[in-house]
């Protein structure tokens, strides 16, 4: 539990765990690499100004604590002891590195794809055994990521009994937060403030969605879902 650092003097600093200092990750491929599906001008201000903002906000709100266990899990995990500033922040700040991570290139075209993108292993059967074949997932993903009103998160998630759920969170908040209604352990996430999208799609995240399913890396999803 993070306390509020009490200065009881000029000289008083607070007591900063460097771990409560965090930098942005880097891209796992370049700012086009999403193209034509991803716009190269959406993923340089997404990482390099929105995702950094949440990281300089988040760094300034633990520098006002206390020294804690300031590791990202842990901070979301117990999200209700910090001040809301590290809630958005923090939330922030694991969602983008996760969204970064199971996103990855697809060489096709808007119209022509260069795959139907679809995942095979453990997940592929567990999405099918959960929500049947994998067009019907997609449209129950995608109707939950549409109904979001303002901004959030839609997710998949596995639950405590283990299951696979689609949920979605408010603002940047997210299912590991203690104060989140939608909870479980982040399998896949998509970010839907317009910010991930206005500029391609203006008003029409309806595309974005339907866009974005091509370039799910299914390798990364599988790997948060067995665990390793
Ligand atoms: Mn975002």
């Amino acid at each position: 539990m993070a306390l509020l650092n009490n200065s009881f003097g000029s000289e008083a600093k607070p007591v900063v765990n460097p771990e409560a200092t965090f930098t942005l990750p880097p891209l796992p491929y370049a700012y086009s690499a999403l193209e034509p599906f991803i716009d190269k001008q959406t993923m340089e201000i997404h990482h390099t100004k929105h995702h950094q903002a949440y990281i300089d906000k988040l760094n300034k709100a633990l520098a006002e604590l206390k020294a804690g266990d300031f590791t990202l899990e842990s901070i979301c995990k117990n999200v209700s002891d910090y001040p809301v500033a590290v809630r958005n922040n923090g939330g922030g700040h694991y969602n983008h590195s996760m969204f970064w991570q199971i996103m990855k290139p697809n060489s096709g075209s808007v119209l022509s794809p260069s795959s139907a993108n679809e995942p095979g292993g453990k997940i592929g059967e567990a999405i099918t055994a959960t929500f049947g074949p994998f067009s019907n997932f997609k449209t129950q993903f995608s109707e939950k990521a549409l109904s979001i009103f303002g901004s959030g998160w839609t997710w998949l998630v596995l639950n405590k009994e283990n299951k696979l759920v689609i949920g979605s969170t408010p603002n940047q908040d997210n299912p590991l937060m203690n104060v989140a209604e939608f909870k479980g352990k982040p399998i896949l996430g998509l970010d839907v403030w317009e910010h991930a999208y206005y500029l391609k799609y203006q008003n029409k995240r309806a595309e974005y969605v339907n866009s974005w399913w091509n370039v799910v890396n299914w390798d990364e999803v599988s790997r948060r879902f067995e665990g390793k």
